[in-house]
């Protein structure tokens, strides 16, 4: 049997039968681009509350809507299952799983060691396999297709067909979503890519091909190491300035008037969420495998980390023009979100905030319209109610989280003292002085 023919008339004809491995932000988003291009998917997680509320037609991902789901539920081109066996009777599946990092600091592969068990139990001649979890270089080769190959006795490109393309998601973003942002995908073989590349284009707009599923591993760690290091670098120049007198916002600012060869990146109090922290440190722990130590990364990511005690600094040198101690003031943080606008509290860098002026006695409160409470290492806490007296309250307010719904004018008249650690106040805080600048 030509399984290659095969598979390719499947996907041409949209006969085929996908299923989606992984059901989270990633996941659900690609089950709806192919369900909405004609296949038939069926999403498989092992959360049944997820399986439950997908089959119901309702969606639990901010940018899928419940009648995207109604509506392709109701047409049988998506139905979701707790159940892996399904994978046998599939032609193609993407694997869309968590690739977090342990408490080490190493990468946790638990999730996509668990699903190569999986993909051994239920392979079978002419299905088509996509990894799109973040990971390190190689990982498809040496995880998911040795043991593929050594169970199964099936051979690669012929009978089964093994790749790997990047997730390039970002949750709230509009303008760029999964079915238009490029999308690179790399084969263990040419027939695995052509395969593949052939299922992707039914669906997304544009797929890059490249050679190897090694080279589409390291293109998103090139993507997110990019961005970790150069925000690590004005991060450390916020630092320089701080030394120096400059105003750094004055700086980038200037410095982001020049029309090419410069990208703005913004200093801030840490670097949060579950991609640009973590992915880069996936190259430097495969690499410290292979006895080389990728510098950058581990400068960049000391600087990174080292910014949540750098804020609470500022918030003492406040404190101190006051002549407050930390111990005992009451400092109230103004949005704890990793990034302005989202409801996300992965990484962010305002838990480390919150621990250390804990540690240092001060009364700490806090406010984010998107994270009514947090329970995390032991903190827990809920979102002020009264924002506009709280505000009066506290000695000082740190922003952190400069999410768009706050007055920061009112907040500016109201608050006795400001630590403002991402220019959210712009132009109104320079030189004011009850405001003390990242
Ligand atoms: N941050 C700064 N300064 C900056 C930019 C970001 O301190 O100049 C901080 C943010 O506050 C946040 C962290 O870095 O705590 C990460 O921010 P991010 O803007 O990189 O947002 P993420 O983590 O949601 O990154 C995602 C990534 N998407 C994927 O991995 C598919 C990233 O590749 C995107 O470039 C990014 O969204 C984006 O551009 O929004």
């Amino acid at each position: 049997m030509d399984y290659t023919q095969k598979l390719i008339e499947k996907f041409n004809d949209r006969s085929a039968h996908i299923a989606i491995l992984g059901l989270g932000y990633v996941g659900l988003p690609l089950a709806v681009v192919f369900a909405e291009s004609g296949f038939k998917v069926t999403g498989i997680d092992p959360i049944t509350s997820k399986v439950d509320t997908l089959n119901s037609g309702e969606s639990y991902i901010f940018d899928i809507s419940n009648k995207q789901i109604s509506d392709l539920v109701n047409s049988g081109h998506l139905s979701a299952t707790t159940d892996f066996s399904v994978l046998s009777e599939v032609d193609a599946v993407s694997i869309c799983v968590p690739t977090p990092l342990r408490k080490t600091g190493d990468p946790d592969l638990s999730f996509i060691l668990s699903v190569a068990d999986t993909l051994q139990e239920y392979i079978h001649p002419g299905l088509a396999i996509v990894l799109e979890s973040t990971t390190y270089p190689g990982t498809t080769r040496e995880l998911i297709l040795q043991r593929l190959c050594e169970e199964s006795g099936l051979n690669v490109g012929e009978d089964f067909f093994l790749a790997f393309s990047p997730e390039r998601v970002d949750p709230g973003r509009e303008d760029w979503t999964t079915i238009n942002t490029p999308k690179v995908i790399g084969g263990i073989t040419e027939n695995c890519l052509l395969v593949t590349k052939t299922w992707y284009e039914q669906s997304l707009e544009q797929v890059v091909p490249v050679s190897s599923t090694e080279v589409a591993e390291m293109t998103k760690l090139l993507e997110n190491t990019f961005r970790m290091i150069n925000i690590g670098m004005v991060n450390e120049l916020a630092i320089m300035c701080d030394r120096l007198g400059v105003d750094v916002w004055e700086v980038i600012d200037a410095a982001a008037t020049k029309p090419f060869g410069f990208m703005k990146f913004q200093p801030g109090p840490g670097l949060g969420g579950h991609c640009i922290p973590i992915d880069p440190l996936y190259l430097s722990w495969k690499l410290k495998s292979l006895n080389y130590s990728a510098r950058f990364i581990e400068l960049a990511s000391e600087i990174n980390t080292g910014m949540p005690r750098y804020a609470v600094s500022k918030i003492q040198d406040a404190l101190n023009l006051q002549k407050k101690s930390l111990n005992g003031s009451k400092i109230l943080i103004l949005g704890v979100a990793y990034k302005l606008d989202i409801d996300d509290l992965r990484e962010s860098p305002a838990l480390d905030v919150i621990i250390y002026l804990k540690q240092k006695g001060a009364v700490v409160s806090y406010h984010d319209p998107y994270i009514p409470s947090i329970d995390h290492e032991g903190i827990r806490m809920k979102s002020v109610s009264d924002l506009e007296n709280e505000i009066k309250a506290v000695d000082c307010v740190a922003i952190i989280t400069n999410h768009s719904s706050y007055d920061y004018d009112q907040i500016l008249k109201d608050a006795n003292m400001i630590v403002d650690t991402r220019n959210a106040l712009g132009d109104k805080g320079k030189k004011n002085p009850k405001v003390v600048r990242l």
